[in-house]
């Protein structure tokens, strides 16, 4: 833990007085408190020697914590916050999610009385991450170098691993496109998806990358390794009605099993051009390839898509599930999703786990698998047999090769 300055806004003297000791427990080398908005907003704004992190209630005589981290984000402060308070969930959450959109870096909530336990996990987390996640908005590459990049053939998935949350064994992964580019490394799918697809270059390159992925699945299987993958697909590609002959006539020719191949797709891209993509994809159930739906719960109409899409598999967003064990409404939200999925006879795949205890609530839940960067990161398809072998002797107590 780096050492780090901090601030407390407390109204409640004993608490505040409390919560700087906490504070100090955890490393922080300078405690400010402030019993009142006006004084912290002052400090935030004046102090030469900025707070790392800000400890903050919400309800509070005169200006509460709403407004006081409506104003420090209208001055541009680069502190994280954490906030603290005995309010209900739902209007914890509700702070949390304003801040966020105020432009302030949230590290999480606690409710109150503050202490070591409650709040050390909380900072560890964001002192990792802040090393090892900076937020940067995705760069768009130009699009005379993503058609160069098409015809160079430089478009690849990678793979990250699915497994069985009750056995542990991986039962698939998700292929995740990258772009190979000879100058600058790989480049990630927001840099150029949005581009692709607004050029109608999107279908195209999914075709050569399924391509890929079945020969990849071939490779696999005859080096014993059974690894259906999940491919995701646009707007574009579900338009295209002959889609599903198209993906039979592949499969076959590889030798492959229709069900080795997972169609992945979001709420929103299946609520535009309803008809065709309704065509396409039941089509595709028809001849026995698998159908997931996407990111569930964050898009549009998410229950009345349970209704008309022919799935095979749910996936949940990580938003509901990264950190799912610290709060009761994600919890809540998340034992109702998968056991509605379970009635509707879909089977549950928790994205975003990653943490021991993003693993052990979806486990506890029911869930049927975990992905996520707990588990691994996508990564390029050599390396996913050795990576199993890994986490195969990871799991069973032996030391990983
Ligand atoms: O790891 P990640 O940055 O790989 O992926 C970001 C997003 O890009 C995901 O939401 C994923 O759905 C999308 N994406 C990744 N690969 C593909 C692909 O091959 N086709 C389409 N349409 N979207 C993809
Ligand atoms: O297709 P979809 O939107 O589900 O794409 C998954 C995205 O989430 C990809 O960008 C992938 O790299 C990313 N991802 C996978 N596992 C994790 C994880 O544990 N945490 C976070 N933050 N992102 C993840
Ligand atoms: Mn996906």
């Amino acid at each position: 833990m780096p050492a780090f300055r901090a601030l407390i806004l407390e109204d409640h003297d004993f608490q505040r007085r409390v919560g700087a000791q906490v504070l100090r427990s955890c490393g922080a080398t300078e405690v400010y408190e402030a019993a009142d908005g006006a004084a912290a907003l002052d400090y935030v704004c004046s102090s030469p020697t900025p707070a790392d992190v800000l400890l903050c209630d919400l309800k509070m005589p005169g200006m509460d914590g709403l407004a006081f981290l409506r104003h420090i984000a209208e001055h541009g402060c680069a502190s994280s916050v954490i906030l603290a308070s005995a309010v209900d969930a739902s209007i914890m959450r509700a702070a949390e999610i304003m801040a966020k959109s105020y432009g302030i870096r949230m590290v999480g909530a606690i409710d109150k009385p503050v202490s070591r336990a409650k709040l050390m996990p909380l900072l560890l987390r964001h002192f990792t991450r802040q090393i090892s996640r900076p937020h940067a908005a995705a760069e768009q590459m130009p699009l005379t170098e993503i058609a160069a990049g098409i015809a160079a053939r430089q478009f690849l998935p990678f793979y990250q691993p699915k497994i069985d949350v009750k056995t542990g064994m991986l039962v698939g992964a998700e292929a995740l496109m990258r772009w190979r580019h000879p100058e600058r490394g790989f480049i990630p799918p927001a840099s150029f998806i949005p581009l692709m697809e607004r050029n109608h270059l999107i279908a195209e390159v999914t075709f050569d990358l399924i391509k890929t992925v079945l020969a990849q699945i071939r490779a696999w299987q005859s080096a014993g390794l059974s690894v259906p993958v999940a491919i995701n697909v646009s707007v574009e590609s579900l338009r295209d009605t002959s889609l599903p002959d198209r993906l039979e006539a592949m499969t076959s020719a590889e030798g492959l099993r229709p069900n080795c191949l997972t169609i992945e797709v979001t709420e929103t891209v299946a609520m535009t051009d309803v008809g065709h993509s309704l065509e396409t994809l039941a089509r595709c159930r028809m001849k026995g390839f698998e159908l997931s739906v996407d990111d569930y719960g964050t898009g549009f109409s998410s229950m009345q898509q349970l209704t008309r899409l022919p799935l095979s598999e749910l996936k949940i967003d990580q938003v509901f599930v990264t950190g799912a064990a610290e709060g009761t409404i994600l919890a809540a939200l998340l034992e109702t999703t998968i056991g509605m999925a379970h009635r509707l006879g879909l089977k549950t795949v928790a994205e975003g786990i990653e943490s021991n205890e993003d693993w052990n609530i979806v486990a506890q839940l029911g869930c049927d698998i975990a992905q996520g960067y707990f588990i691994a990161k996508p990564m390029p398809a050599e390396e996913l047999a050795p990576w199993y072998g890994a986490w195969l002797g990871k799991r069973s107590g032996r030391p990983a090769e």
